[in-house]
């Protein structure tokens, strides 16, 4: 029988979209490759902008993440020029970001569609969409009206599209960061940038606990070569904590090579098939943008799919992508902007020297002018 929509994916964009189709009375169904412990357990995102919370406070999504998540209102910047602390919270539109691991929001999620009656199959994997129809390794098509790709930068969805025409705008940022996560507490009050000779360090709060750390490194890194002394010495040289006081250290929990790249593709959709997160473009995680970005492309599917299927008219859905792609690309440009802040050309030559003194003007005018703290805080809250 064929469903309203087959999503493929349960990450944050699937199990959104999901939620919001069955508060709609729509008919779905979620297919998802990996095990639901492997689903529940991938540490990645953790910073929720304003305007996520409100999609998922507003669907009745965020009891969790109101009860367990941190108010995060402020950033500070350190290099050799000393340290200054921005709060974000108090500039701009004066909002904050809601600190809740991403593993743990689609924990939350996937209770919330069972509790909804939502029908979820783990350990699916969607091989080849045509029209409404998805085969399923080793199992039975499954048919809907139509179909999200949910299924992230690597998916069927995405390829689907592209083998049929549709074109991708990308950028390579040329650089890679080791993305490291320490059962320690955080070590600063806020969300630290450390621009350093040596490449760009970061450090992000998760939980009282475990925190993230970013290590710039060279592409081709291989993160087995980074021991846990090896990271914290790096940590201890790039955060300059002989000036500014030592870190909290713990276990690495993880270890993961990211390369900084971006990509957006030129709709998000067509006919029966559309796409939502990073399926419809990958952005560098420079500003953490990822899972809000799914989160509010998911809520503006599923208003879209509702639509489009109680009036069997498509127009819903290409006011849908015509919408959602300034929002993509206004984020993509601040990733870009906070890209070449955090990280200088290497090397010396006259073009290296111009771009590492263009870096540090840019952060003394975050520094100094007010009009750039409001932009930095508009930006970096907003979707
Ligand atoms: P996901 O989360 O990748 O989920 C896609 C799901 O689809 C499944 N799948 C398939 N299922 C069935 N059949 C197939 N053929 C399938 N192919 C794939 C996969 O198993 C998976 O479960 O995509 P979604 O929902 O679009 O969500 C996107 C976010 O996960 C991502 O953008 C963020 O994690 C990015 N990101 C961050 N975003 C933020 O907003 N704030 C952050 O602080 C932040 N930090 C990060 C990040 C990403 C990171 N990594 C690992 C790249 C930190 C890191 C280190």
């Amino acid at each position: 029988a064929q469903v309203g929509v087959v999503i493929v994916g349960a990450g944050p964009a699937g199990l959104v979209l999901g939620n919001l189709l069955l508060d709609r009375g729509i008919d779905c169904v979620i297919l998802e490759r990996r095990d639901r412990a492997a689903v529940e357990g991938r540490a990645r995102a953790g910073f929720l902008a304003p305007r996520a919370v409100r999609i998922l406070t507003g669907n009745g999504l965020a009891a969790g993440l109101l009860a367990r998540g941190q108010t995060h209102t402020a950033c500070l910047f350190r290099s050799d020029r000393g340290e200054f602390t921005l709060d974000y919270g108090k500039l701009g539109p004066g909002e904050p970001h809601t600190v809740y691991p991403q593993q743990e929001l689609v924990r939350d999620l996937i209770d919330a569609y069972l509790r909804r009656g939502g029908r979820i199959r783990f350990g699916v994997e969607a091989e080849e969409i045509t029209d409404g129809r998805v085969r399923v390794r080793g199992g039975t098509d499954v048919t809907g009206r139509y179909v999200a790709g949910c299924d992230g930068h690597r998916g069927i969805g995405r390829a689907t599209l592209t083998a049929h025409g549709t074109r991708t705008a990308r950028w390579d940022h040329g650089v890679s960061w080791l993305a490291v996560l320490a059962a320690a507490p955080p070590s600063l009050p806020a969300t630290g940038y450390a621009l350093h000779e040596r490449g760009f360090a970061g450090h992000m709060a998760r939980t009282a606990s475990v925190t993230r750390y970013y290590l710039q490194c060279p592409r081709g890194t291989d993160p087995a070569d980074w021991s846990e002394d090896r990271i914290w010495t790096e940590l201890a040289t790039r955060m300059r904590t002989a000036e500014f006081g030592p870190l909290r250290e713990g276990a690495v929990l993880e270890k993961a090579r990211v390369d900084l790249r971006s990509d957006v593709l030129e709709s998000l959709g067509t006919g029966r098939l559309w796409l939502a997160g990073d399926a419809a473009g990958l952005i560098s995680p420079s500003a953490a943008k990822g899972a809000n970005l799914a989160v509010v492309q998911a809520e503006s599917l599923a208003r879209a799919l509702a639509e489009a299927l109680a009036h069997g008219d498509e127009a819903p859905l290409a006011r849908h992508a015509g919408a959602c792609l300034p929002r993509i690309w206004h984020a993509h440009e601040f990733s870009q902007w906070m890209s070449t802040l955090l990280h200088g050309p290497d090397g010396d030559d006259d073009t290296a020297r111009y771009g590492r003194a263009l870096q540090y003007a840019r952060l003394e005018s975050l520094r100094t002018l007010r009009s750039h703290q409001d932009f930095f805080a508009e930006n970096y809250t907003g979707i």
